[in-house]
């Protein structure tokens, strides 16, 4: 498995450590520190004015989408002052930071050396000024020029045997206007090889809700949230990864909404929230937001779902018509006599057992639920990143359905995206399985036959590229090789390229693990301006919740050489299919409108785009639960009935989840902090029960390696701190993308085919120094 020139985890000694401090686990999450924090952070990197200006249009109408999270802005109040958070800052400083990576930079700095670097490091080196090639065994990127850049990619992809031998990944930023142009290239090139973070994200969420209530999509709208009575959060840590929730659910709470949280972890902003816009917040006094926190065992939601759905079934059975929504059931679902029977065969306690939750809270939780119809279920990686990913997702809905609680306000689900246009960027056709309905638009529209055999999704192309059957790798922002699983073999795979290209905004690990010739191509950020024949242009985006908005740069790009996504995509489709090509690029290059327009003609939902996005807020996009309807072959909705499965574990191994880190996006490491957690200055730790860590003879702070054995081929991560935590039994937490090295190509979910990130098994030893 190691590849001797690969510095595929950063540094020498990827084995750094950096010097753990612990605190207290923090009770609540945000309030000031958290606003000194991020302005910090943004006068650092920005400067004070280029940094207050960004932070100023942050989410504010008429300003820039927030390039961190995609958690929706409140249609009443996107004006006046931006609303923003600590993590949003961070972004929006790493985006505008006023380093720049030039010729010179390049011409000092060898590939081999910047890989020796950690992610934090290379992270702080700043934005790539020009495009860069790394010719065939050369160890310096050197410049070249836009229209060389182009034409080489043309070249190699023109080469190829077949156009399956090119793939095409997106990260989430993308915008719809640069996502829509790309699929179409792509597509008229000749290939659906498509992949995306998705496929590592909430493509398990787009699956099971698709095959569920006939739209991949969530349900609910942010003002749902002022009308729920219980939400329910699963897998997810919004302290962290999207701030601005909480305040939503500090609003609904202040109208009486219960809370109820679902996660091996008590994770600060779920527990508490000194909201920095409040008076109450400013003075640290702290309301609580958890009402029942359950403490589950990693993958342990599937059971704890069924046990709380067979003590509402039975309670309705004692008393008929007062906990079930027997109208809901009898006329939108199919499936309910068979779910019945399939968990009369089931006992609670037994299920209440293997999800690590005191069956007494279970039973609190179903009294909770009984007498309450508006429920909203929120998740994100703690569910999706799983084998039974799918089913644990049509669980959450099985509950839903039972309660009624979809298609009506205050109710429904809510599956929070990660990237801020990932969903819209699926929406535009960045996918490997396109509907026959979508291709068939596509030829409509544009005149030419789009490949219909479907392409591959990340796993596969990695495997694809590692057994020399995809040979050019070109990637729509994102770092592939540190976010995807197995991180040695995708070097690998990535390595066996004939080319690899990056669009990109800053340097990562992708860029110095590569290709036999390697292409960076600069371009602008959200927070860019985007300027043509005098004019600022706008692109939009589409949020959690389907709503559609418009996104306008303000700072002035730190170089004149940055591309814009849209324009890098028409110069690529002109050099790669010249006349053959049936699309006049040249005029999206000149006029955003006409890509909108050419959207509104292929997908649906799109009426008056151009006019509609230019209203303040934006617009929704259609969404068929909303309105009470699934479009699903039966045209009802789907109860699931599945069996609660789970790894049988060796005595010595244990469930390892790979979470963010306060301090991170993605791979972007913003700092060694996980302050809500009390983690300071390391990033190499594992989170362990007191009980872990004393049946495997280690003490808290001992160093430690992580083996993982899938396959038959062991995965080692090395040096790790010990850190005893508030976790359950037989589970354990590092960060990623650290331990991306142990999660195997081959652990994927069933039906999404999505890396099992938080379901890696592994052993832990006492540290063996190389050598000794
Ligand atoms: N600041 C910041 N914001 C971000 C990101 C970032 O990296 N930094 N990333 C963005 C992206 S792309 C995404 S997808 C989202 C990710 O947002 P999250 O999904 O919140 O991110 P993770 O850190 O992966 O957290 C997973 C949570 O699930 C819990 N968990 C793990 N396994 C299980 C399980 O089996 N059951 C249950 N119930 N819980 C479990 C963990 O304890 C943790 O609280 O955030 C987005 N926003
Ligand atoms: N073990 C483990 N692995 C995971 C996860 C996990 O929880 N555990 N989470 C998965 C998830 S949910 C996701 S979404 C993926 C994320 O996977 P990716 O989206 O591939 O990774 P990011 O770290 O978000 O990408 C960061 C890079 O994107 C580039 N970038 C930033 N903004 C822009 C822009 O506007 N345009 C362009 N062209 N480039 C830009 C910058 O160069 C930056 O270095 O990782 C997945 N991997
Ligand atoms: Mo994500």
């Amino acid at each position: 498995m190691n590849n001797e020139s690969a510095d595929v985890q950063g540094a020498e000694n990827p084995e750094k450590l950096t010097g753990l401090k612990r605190g207290e686990i923090k009770k609540a999450a945000a309030g000031i520190p958290a606003v000194v924090s991020s302005f910090q952070k943004v006068a650092k990197e920005a400067g004070v004015t280029r940094g207050m200006k960004a932070l100023w249009n942050l989410n504010k109408k008429g300003g820039f989408d927030c390039p961190s999270c995609a958690w929706p802005d409140p249609d009443d109040e996107r004006s006046g002052i931006a609303e923003y958070c600590e993590n949003g800052a961070r972004a929006v400083a790493e985006e505008a930071t006023a380093k720049k990576l030039d010729a010179d930079f390049f011409a000092k700095n060898s590939v081999t050396d910047l890989a020796k670097l950690s992610d934090y490091e290379i992270g702080g080196k700043g934005r790539i000024a020009q495009p860069m090639l790394l010719p065939a065994g050369a160890t310096f990127y050197q410049p070249i020029s836009w229209n060389a850049a182009f034409e080489k990619i043309g070249l190699a992809l023109n080469r190829l045997s077949s156009p399956d031998e090119a793939i095409f990944y997106t990260s989430g930023r993308t915008s719809n206007e640069a996502a829509f142009l790309y699929q179409l290239f792509v597509r008229e090139y000749g290939t659906n090889n498509l992949p995306d973070c998705s496929n590592m994200c909430h493509e398990s969420s787009g699956v099971a809700l698709g095959e569920s209530l006939g739209i991949g999509k969530g349900s609910v709208t942010l003002d749902d949230f002022n009308e729920a009575e219980v939400i329910i959060i699963l897998g997810q840590n919004p302290g962290t990864n999207h701030p601005r929730m909480l305040t939503a659910l500090q609003k609904a709470k202040a109208k009486g909404a219960k809370i109820i949280s679902i996660n091996p972890l008590p994770e600060t902003g779920l527990m508490g929230f000194n909201n920095p816009q409040t008076v109450q917040g400013v003075l640290g006094i702290n309301p609580s937001l958890t009402d029942i926190f359950l403490q589950v065992k990693i993958n342990g939601d599937m059971a704890a779902l069924q046990a709380i759905e067979i003590l509402l079934m039975a309670a309705e059975e004692k008393n008929p018509g007062s906990v079930l929504n027997q109208e809901f059931i009898q006329n939108n679902t199919i499936g309910f006599e068979d779910f019945n029977q399939h968990l009369k065969n089931k006992d609670a306690e037994d299920l209440a057992k293997i999800s690590g939750i005191p069956f007494s809270l279970i039973q609190q939780t179903a009294t909770l639920l009984a007498g309450k119809s508006k429920i909203i279920a929120c998740w994100a990686m703690g569910l999706t990143q799983h084998k039974n990913a799918v089913d644990s997702i049509k669980e959450i809905v099985n509950l839903l359905l039972l309660k009624g609680s979809i298609g009506k306000p205050g109710a429904g689900t809510c599956p929070v995206r990660g990237h801020s246009n990932v969903q819209g960027d699926r929406t535009m056709g960045i996918f490997e399985k396109p509907s026959e309905k979508f291709l068939t638009s596509i030829e409509r529209n544009f005149q030419f036959l789009p490949p219909k055999k479907h392409g591959f999704d990340v796993v596969e192309s990695i495997k694809a590229m590692h057994e020399g059957k995809a040979k050019v790798f070109f990637a729509m922002g994102g770092n592939f090789l540190s976010a995807t699983p197995d991180t040695n073999f995708t070097a690998e795979a990535l390595q066996n390229c004939s080319l690899t290209v990056q669009v990109s905004t800053k340097l990562n690990r992708s860029h110095l693990i590569h290709g036999k010739e390697a292409l960076i191509l600069p371009c602008l950020g959200r927070s860019d301006k985007d300027m043509k024949n005098g004019e600022n242009r706008f692109i939009s985006c589409e949020n959690s919740m389907g709503v559609i908005q418009s996104s306008k740069g303000i700072l002035d790009p730190i170089s004149d050489q940055l591309l814009s996504e849209p324009e890098i995509v028409c110069r690529l489709a002109k050099a790669t299919l010249g006349k053959r090509s049936k699309i006049d690029w040249q005029l999206y290059t000149e006029n955003y409108d006409v890509i909108r327009e050419d959207i509104e003609r292929t997908i649906t939902g799109f009426d008056k785009y151009n006019e509609r996005v230019r209203i303040p807020g934006g617009f929704y996009l259609p969404n068929c639960n909303r309105d009470g309807n699934f479009d699903t072959a039966s045209s009802k909705a789907h109860f699931n009935l599945a069996n609660v499965t789970g790894p049988d574990l060796e005595d010595d191994e244990i469930i390892m989840m790979t979470i963010r880190s306060h301090d991170q996006f993605n791979t972007t490491i913003y700092g060694l902090n996980d302050r809500y957690r009390g983690i300071y200055n390391e990033r190499r730790v594992v989170l362990m029960n007191e009980q872990d860590i004393k049946k495997r003879d280690l003490v808290n702070g001992e160093l430690v390696d992580l083996i993982n054995f899938h396959d038959g081929v062991e995965r080692t991560a090395n040096k790790f701190v010990v850190i005893a935590y508030p976790i359950p039994e037989d589970c354990c937490a590092t960060y990623f993308p650290e331990t991306n090295v142990l999660v195997p190509i081959n652990s994927v979910a069933d039906k999404s085919n999505t890396p099992t990130s938080k379901q890696v098994i592994i052993k832990i030893k006492a540290h063996q120094p190389v050598n000794s």
